[in-house]
């Protein structure tokens, strides 16, 4: 029996147009978000939604290290790009997009609180160190199917994707309600390429609406 839910990856104001970190688009996800909070509505099946959310020192924010946004070092031992100061804690930035439509969601899940190590997964921490609330929540509910989409696709989607996929959800990416940073150029196709070489199956709205029952 599957019992399938739809996870929102931070679609937060500061990756959208105008934001701290905006990533090109990011505010046409919210459009596909909404048509599949409602399609999940009519289905009985919940809908969960990450949001980043880091003490104003985190250790990911380049300001913390006095280097250049976009560039990379180490946190904790662990390989950092460092971002611009984004989604801080009850800041603006961090709010859901506004026009997302936010009474459909049933379970937030907040991750990279932790100043000394930052986490793109909505499961796990960048050292797979400690877990959030979101996997034991999704199994209270049964659920062993995913439908994502989100920003960005080559960090928090990815990373949530891969790790659900190891947590053994069947997942599915839909693709145009997802956008990315692109550092370089194609670190989006190439974070499409990795989730589905390591299970997931990509869809656009389109023909996932056309092929779900
Ligand atoms: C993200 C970079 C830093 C994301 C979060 O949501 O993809 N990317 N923090
Ligand atoms: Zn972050």
């Amino acid at each position: 029996m599957k019992q399938r839910a739809l996870l929102l990856v931070d679609l937060q104001n500061d990756f959208c147009a105008g934001g701290a970190l905006a990533v090109a688009e990011g505010d046409s996800t919210v459009e596909v978000a909404n048509t599949l909070i409602r399609w999940c509505a009519a289905r009985g099946e919940p809908v969960v939604a990450t949001q980043d959310w880091h003490p104003a020192n985190h250790g990911s924010f380049a300001s913390q290290h006095a280097v250049p946004p976009f560039s990379q070092g180490e946190l904790d031992g662990l390989a950092q790009t460092f971002w611009p100061d984004h989604c801080v804690q009850h800041s603006e930035g961090a709010e859901l997009h506004p026009l997302l439509e936010t009474s459909g969601i049933d379970f937030i899940v907040h991750k990279g609180e932790n100043p000394a190590i930052d986490s793109y997964s909505a499961f796990f921490d960048n050292g797979q160190r400690q877990q959030t609330a979101l996997d034991g929540w999704l199994k209270a509910q049964q659920v062993n199917e995913l439908i994502v989409l989100g920003l960005a696709t080559d960090y928090c989607v990815k990373f949530t994707v891969l790790d659900a996929l190891k947590l053994g959800y069947q997942v599915n990416v839909i693709t145009d309600g997802c956008r990315g940073v692109n550092i370089q150029p194609g670190d989006s196709t190439s974070a499409f390429m990795a989730m589905s070489a390591a299970g997931a199956t990509l869809y656009t709205l389109a023909d996932w609406v056309e092929t779900q029952a």
